[in-house]
């Protein structure tokens, strides 16, 4: 940064290199205007009248950079730039087009506007370029596809973010999969070559991707023909980059006689197979179009590093200019590091770009993921040719976790996940700060994921606190603006689209506020042994949960999902404020799950004991020797049968390998009921005229399996 400061003034001339990159200089023209500039000139040299002159390229953008100390961006890695503001100008030069579209959208981010009024700009030098080449978004999820209007807010916002790819593989699109071979008609194509131009003007590179797996004979020469020829429509209209991806097919229900004459059967033969058919789409199309990018593909098998037939007959067939996409190890990674991208580019033999399966909601359909891009190490984004983010079904909402994807994308090494999280906040506020305090609410209420295992984060230190503290105003000031965040956001949140995408979940967080703050006041009231008063809440909490928990998101099939808000945390919450009430008034209170495990996906401890078999606590770690989950009955009192039911249909490997069921009254000193083995069921009858406040399953030997428990009930504890 330098100390002195540019005044925009009423005029400005931009003096523009003979070949400067005609998008950025619409955005520095409008951010100059937006900054508070009447007139804003193009000419081809400077006026020297004392008028702020910006400069965009060229000889005249090198000398500016000179004069304030640094270079022009000649000399950068690709896309990269240069940008000085000082002594009354301001020039911009790239490495290329893009590089100075970015230094434009960088000016951008510098100038005063409407969030950052005032007509000065502080002085500073900047010398850029992105980690990774590829940084951007694959619409590739399950569900209603994005609607044409909100892909073109989304390009405008990659480019504005510096995000430039773009592909294009919506699930449930059937002229990608299902009728993968049909021509597409005129008004789709005509959508299309909308979106085409859009991406070029903002410096995304729209990338088609077609997924014929689910019908292609590989080796079938009118298969090949059918998917260049559809590849050409898309040519015709602009397209240079194309995908194929393979994911979510079986080698199984893979049912062509010819394939399996020429190549056999199963893994290794499925590889041979899909390589001899993406060798001649990358020989027969994209070497014979000149301009045309690197093919990219979706292995079948994109979620792990382990060798196998089927990578080592890619890695030893496919055409070497193929990327390869792969989503980390697991399909939703929590994690992805160095050491992992390294074996992936081993072991698939070619270049990767991760298909990072992050904010993508589509398996968790209940859900917002509003939480930061997390868990990926820093120095990845060298190692890879790229990476693309699998957004949510609703695109706007989407914007906060693909603000953190760019950041990341571009500077792995500075990003800070919590600090990129906040500046997304900020800048979809708008600026204005009580709009941003209402939407870090809702997005603090909508954060976990896999990637960022603990939910609403803010909000369970202010529970937490309350708890030492016992300071009920602070927390019901917290409460409260997380009740009024939903009428905020409706009233001043400026993207629309994420106000309507977040419907639901907006009417779930107000009636979750309501109920939140009554449990708050009945244990006020519990604590002040105002009894009367308690009762009344008490009597009120059952249908405030029961409106918080019935607002639906309706699929694209029509299924209505019940939406989640803060699980795990308000849910808990309520629960306790109740549990607490109920004991202090002699009622035996609901057994309460404590664990030294972790949360996986919202499936909260508490759902171990709500007495439904359908819904369980799910630990996404797995137990050491000595993790435990337990049961506090809120009083000592006689036990009767205890039973542990673990393990679900889908997972039925997580449940305690090796445990013991232990009893206490004081939970110093615990007493063996029973001990148990590779099973999934436990239950234990404990000695007639045993008494004990708390029961729990304790691990008595370390596993790899994580941990599930649908049911830990003592009979007779209600
Ligand atoms: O991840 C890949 C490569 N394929 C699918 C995606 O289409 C889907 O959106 C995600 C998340 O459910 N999982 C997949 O396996």
């Amino acid at each position: 940064d330098r100390s002195d400061r540019v005044t925009i003034t009423p005029s400005v001339t931009v003096v523009a290199g003979p070949d400067a990159d005609a998008p950025a200089l619409a955005v520095v023209e409008k951010s100059l205007a937006d900054a508070g500039a009447d007139r804003v000139v193009r000419a081809g040299r400077a006026p020297g009248d004392g008028q702020l002159t910006v400069y965009v390229d060229g000889a005249g953008a090198a000398r500016a950079l000179e004069a304030l100390g640094t270079r022009d961006g000649g000399g950068l890695p690709a896309e990269g730039y240069a940008l000085a503001v000082g002594e009354g100008r301001i020039a911009l030069s790239g490495k290329d087009a893009t590089g100075t579209y970015y230094a434009a959208q960088s000016l951008r981010q510098l100038l005063p506007h409407r969030e950052r009024p005032g007509g000065q700009v502080r002085g500073t030098v900047v010398r850029d370029w992105p980690a990774t080449p590829l940084r951007g978004v694959i619409e590739g999820f399950y569900g209603t596809p994005w609607s044409h209007g909100a892909r073109l807010d989304q390009l405008d916002f990659y480019g504005a973010h510096k995000m430039n790819i773009y592909v294009y593989s919506p699930k449930d699109d059937p002229y990608l999969r299902e009728k993968w071979r049909d021509p597409y008609p005129a008004d789709r194509l005509a959508q299309l070559e909308e979106l085409v131009d859009r991406a070029h003007e903002r410096h995304v590179e729209f990338t088609y991707a077609l997924s014929p797996g689910l019908s292609v004979c590989y080796s079938s020469d009118a298969d090949l023909k059918a998917l260049t020829a559809k590849f050409q429509t898309l040519w015709d209209i602009g397209v240079r980059t194309f995908a194929v991806p393979l994911d979510d097919i079986s080698y199984t229900d893979w049912n062509c006689a010819a394939d399996k004459e020429a190549f056999g059967t199963g893994g290794g033969a499925a590889g041979a197979a899909q390589a001899h058919l993406l060798n001649r789409v990358q020989q027969e199309f994209i070497a014979t179009h000149p301009g045309a990018e690197p093919l990219q593909m979706v292995p079948t098998e994109y979620y792990d590093v382990k060798p196998s037939p089927y990578k080592a007959a890619l890695a030893g067939r496919l055409d070497k200019n193929v990327l390869v996409e792969w989503t980390g190890v697991g399909v939703i990674a929590p994690t992805m590091t160095v050491a992992q991208a390294q074996r992936a580019r081993e072991v698939f033999g070619h270049r990767i770009l991760t298909w990072d399966n992050y904010p993508v909601n589509d398996y968790v359909t209940n859900r917002l993921l509003l939480g930061p891009f997390n868990g990926r190490e820093k120095g990845l984004p060298e190692q890879l040719a790229g990476i693309t983010a699998n957004p949510m079904i609703q695109p706007a909402a989407s914007k906060l976790a693909l603000y953190t994807v760019a950041d990341y994308a571009w500077n792995d090494t500075a990003y800070d996940a919590r600090a990129s999280w906040g500046a997304a906040i900020a800048e979809l506020a708008g600026g204005d700060a009580r709009t941003a305090r209402a939407l870090r609410a809702f997005a603090d209420a909508h954060y976990s994921s896999s990637l960022n295992p603990r939910q609403a984060p803010e909000l369970s230190d202010a529970i937490e606190r309350f708890g030492k503290d016992g300071d009920a105003q602070r927390l019901d000031g917290v409460l409260r603006n997380l009740q009024d965040a939903p009428s905020v956001l409706r009233d001043r949140l400026p993207d629309r689209g994420f106000v309507e995408d977040s419907g639901p979940w907006l009417d779930a967080t107000r009636a979750w506020g309501v109920a939140a703050r009554t449990a708050l006041r009945l244990i006020e009231a519990t604590r002040a042994g105002d009894g009367a008063k308690a009762w009344q809440l008490r009597q009120r909490i059952p249908e405030l949960v029961r409106t918080a928990t019935s607002f639906v998101y309706v699929d694209m099939s029509g299924k209505r999902v019940p939406v989640l808000v803060a699980d795990g945390v308000l849910d808990a919450f309520v629960e306790d404020a109740v549990a607490a009430h109920d004991e202090a008034l002699g009622v035996v209170g609901r057994p309460k799950g404590a664990t030294d495990l972790s949360v996986y996906q919202g499936h909260a401890v508490s759902r171990m004991t709500d007495g439904d078999d359908a819904t369980y606590f799910w630990s996404g770690a797995a137990p050491k020797a000595g993790s435990f989950v337990e049961l506090d009955l809120h009083a000592e009192r006689p036990l009767g049968t205890v039973r542990l039911a673990m393990g679900k249909t889908g997972s039925p490997d997580d449940y305690l390998r090796h445990g013991v069921l232990e009893y206490s009254s004081d939970h110093r000193n615990w007493h063996r009921l029973a001990a148990f083995d590779g099973k999934a069921e436990v239950s234990a009858e404990p000695p007639a005229g045993t008494r004990a406040r708390y029961v729990r399953a304790r691990a008595t030997a370390a596993q790899d399996t994580w941990l599930v428990v649908r049911e830990f009930a003592v009979a007779g504890a209600d």
